[in-house]
C-alpha cells in the first residue's frame, strides 16, 4: 500500500470511529445489530467488499439489511461474485475489521491482509461494488457509510442501486459478472416471462379445473411488498393483492412477516376472519423468505401454516415428476436416461414429518446448520439441488453441466417432434432455472413458482397442506447474557457447550412420545432458540419450555 492509499484510509476510517465496548461478529448472515452504532462497521465493510472485488476481479454486491430483525436494527452483507454470500474464508476478517479499535489498527489489519491475499492497490486496479439497502430509515445514512468506505480504496468504484430486496442485489451481482443487463427491470422481466412460460405450459386437463387466482400477501411493511406492486403489473393469471406493504402506517416486521407468521403460527396485522378460504402468502423484511398460510374458520387468529418445508416438498414434487417425464423411454430399447442427481437440504429445524416425506419419495435428504450460506453450498453439489429452511429461506439449484445438457435436450426433442410431453417437460424445467433466483433464496421468485405449480397442479393451498401433517412443534426465543456460550455440532442437534446440557436435554427428550429437541444460539440476535417437536401439540410445548 502506497502513502497516498495509506493517508485517504487513515482519514476517511476517523470519520467513522468504532464505539467503545461493542463487539461484532459476521453471523449467519452479515453483522447485525442496534442501527444506532453500525456506521463504522458498515463503512469499514465497504472497504472489505472493495478489496474483494480487487482480488476477484469481479462486481460485488454490499446490502444494507437486518432482514427479520426489528426495525431500530440495522446490518450489513457482502455477495461474492457468484451472487452468493460472502466466501466463508473471509469471515474472520470481516470480524478482525469491524473490531478493530481505531484507524491506525485497521490500516495496519487491511495491509496484511493485501499482502497475505495479495491484493494490489492503485488506480489501474479497480474494484466495482453494487450497494443496496432495504426500507429502514437508518439505511440511508449507513449507506452513504458504505460508499464512504468503498471509494477510499483507490481505484474502486460504488454503485448505488438504491432501495431493494435482498435477493435483488444478489441476482444484479450474479448478472453483473456474467455481462448481463442488471437493471430491476430486467430482473421483474425474467421472472415475468418464466412464470408466464410455466403457466402456457399448464396441461389442459387441469386448465379446466376451477382454482382461486387470488393470493393476498402479507409484505411485513418492508420492501418487498412495494416490489410486489411494481412485478404484479407484469403477471397474466394471477391476482396479487398486496398488505403491510408499508404505505398502511405499520412498523417493519412488527406483528407481520414471515418470521412472526411461522414462528406464532397466528394472523398478522391486517388479515382476519374475512380471509377464511384465501390463499395467503407472507414474506420478510427484506423478502428473502416466503411462508404460506390459510386462516382456520374455528379461528382465535389461528392459521394453519404451509412453511418451507412444505414449500420444498411442492418443489421436490414437481421438479420430480417433470424429470420423470422428461426421462421417460419412447420404447423398450430406446436408452435416453441421464441419471440427474436431485438432492435436497434441510436443517435441524425441519418438521419430522417434513424429511420422511422427501425420503419416501426415494429422495436423498441432507443436513447443514442453519443460515443460507450452508444450504446454498450444498445444495450446488446437485445437478438439481432443492434447499430450504423452515423459515422460508430457500431455492432450487441448478448446476452449469445439468442445464446445458437440458438446452441440449430441449433441443433435440423439438427438432424431432415439437410440442411433446416430453419436449414441455423439459421446457418447464428451463423455465424454472430462470425463475428461481439462482444467487439466493427469494420471497418473489419462490411465491411465483408456488403459484405456478398451484395452477399446474389444480391444487388448492388445502390440498397442499396436506401433503403430510406436521409433527406438532413449539419454537421459542430466550434472551440470554451471552449467546456464544453455547455451541453446537451434529448441523446444531447437539450441545457442546456447556459441558452437560445435552444430557439435560437427552433426559427431558426422552419422557415424550416422539420427542425431539435442540437448541442454538442466534446468529442475528441475542437470544438462544429452543426448538421441540412432540406427538401433541401440549407436548411440545411443554418440552420446549
Ligand atoms: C438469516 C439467514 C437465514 C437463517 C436466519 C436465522 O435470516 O439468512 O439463513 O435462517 O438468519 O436467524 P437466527 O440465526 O437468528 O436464528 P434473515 O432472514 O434474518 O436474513
Amino acid at each position: 500500500m502506497d502513502e497516498e492509499q495509506r493517508k485517504i484510509l487513515l482519514e476517511s476510517a476517523s470519520r467513522f470511529p468504532k464505539p467503545q465496548g461493542v463487539k461484532l461478529s459476521y453471523g449467519t448472515a452479515g453483522f447485525r445489530a442496534d442501527a444506532s452504532i453500525l456506521s463504522s462497521t458498515v463503512f469499514r465493510v465497504g472497504i472489505l467488499a472493495a478489496l474483494r472485488s480487487l482480488k476477484t476481479q469481479s462486481f460485488i454486491g454490499l446490502m444494507i439489511t437486518a432482514s427479520h430483525n426489528q426495525v431500530s436494527d440495522n446490518g450489513v452483507k457482502v455477495a461474492d461474485p457468484s451472487g452468493g454470500m460472502l466466501t466463508q474464508e473471509w469471515e474472520p476478517f470481516a470480524d478482525a475489521m469491524a473490531n478493530a479499535v481505531d484507524a491506525e489498527d485497521l490500516v495496519q489489519l487491511i495491509t496484511d491482509f493485501a499482502k497475505k491475499e495479495n491484493i494490489s492497490f492503485g488506480a489501474d486496479h479497480s474494484g466495482q461494488v453494487l450497494l443496496g439497502r432495504d426500507t429502514r430509515p437508518s439505511g440511508e445514512s449507513l449507506l452513504e457509510a458504505a460508499k464512504q468506505g468503498v471509494n477510499s480504496i483507490v481505484g474502486s468504484f460504488a454503485a448505488d442501486k438504491g432501495v431493494l430486496t435482498t435477493p435483488q442485489l444478489h441476482w444484479m451481482v450474479r448478472c453483473a459478472n456474467k455481462g448481463m443487463r442488471v437493471s430491476e427491470l430486467d430482473y421483474f422481466e425474467q421472472l415475468s416471462n418464466s412464470f408466464g412460460c410455466l403457466i402456457d405450459l399448464i396441461p389442459q386437463k387441469t386448465m379446466l379445473q376451477l382454482m382461486d387466482d387470488t393470493l393476498k400477501v402479507d409484505g411485513a411493511n418492508g420492501v418487498g411488498g412495494e416490489k410486489l406492486e411494481e412485478l404484479k403489473k407484469l403477471l397474466k393469471g394471477l391476482v396479487i393483492q398486496v398488505h403491510n406493504s408499508g404505505k398502511e402506517g405499520g412498523f417493519l416486521n412488527d406483528r407481520v412477516g414471515a418470521d412472526y407468521v411461522q414462528k406464532e403460527k397466528i394472523v398478522p396485522c391486517g388479515f382476519g376472519p374475512n380471509d377464511v378460504g384465501i390463499r395467503c402468502a407472507s414474506l420478510d423484511g427484506d423478502a428473502d423468505r416466503l411462508v404460506y398460510f390459510r386462516v382456520l374458520s374455528e379461528s382465535n387468529n389461528k392459521i394453519d401454516l404451509v412453511d418451507g418445508d412444505k414449500i420444498l416438498s411442492l418443489f421436490a414434487l414437481f421438479m420430480k415428476e417433470q424429470l420423470s417425464i422428461l426421462n421417460k423411454k419412447e420404447n423398450e430399447n430406446a436408452n435416453n436416461d441421464h441419471p440427474v442427481q436431485l438432492g435436497v437440504v434441510q436443517t435441524a429445524y425441519a418438521n419430522g414429518a417434513s424429511t420422511i416425506y422427501l425420503k419416501q419419495m426415494g429422495l436423498e435428504v441432507v443436513f447443514t446448520p442453519t443460515g443460507v450460506k450452508y444450504l446454498h453450498e450444498k445444495a450446488a453439489d446437485y445437478d438439481i439441488g432443492i434447499y430450504f429452511e423452515a423459515n422460508g429461506h430457500g431455492a432450487i439449484l441448478f448446476s452449469e453441466h445439468f442445464l446445458c445438457w437440458l438446452e441440449a435436450k430441449n433441443s433435440e426433442l423439438a427438432s424431432i417432434s415439437k410440442g411433446t410431453e416430453q419436449q414441455k417437460a423439459a421446457l418447464r424445467l428451463l423455465a424454472v432455472s430462470k425463475l428461481i433466483n439462482q444467487a439466493v433464496g427469494d420471497a418473489l421468485s419462490g411465491l411465483l413458482l408456488v403459484e405456478a405449480i398451484l395452477q399446474h397442479m389444480g391444487w388448492s393451498i388445502q390440498k397442499w397442506s396436506e401433503l403430510y401433517q406436521d409433527l406438532p412443534s413449539r419454537q421459542i426465543k430466550v434472551k440470554v447474557a451471552d449467546r456464544t456460550a453455547v455451541i453446537t455440532t451434529n448441523a446444531e442437534t447437539v450441545v457442546v457447550r456447556p459441558s452437560g446440557l445435552q444430557e439435560v436435554i437427552d433426559a427431558e427428550t426422552d419422557k415424550y412420545a416422539k420427542g425431539r429437541s435442540f437448541i442454538r444460539s442466534s446468529g442475528t440476535k441475542d437470544v438462544i432458540h429452543v426448538c421441540a417437536e412432540a406427538s401433541t401439540q401440549e407436548a411440545a410445548d411443554s418440552l420446549a419450555k
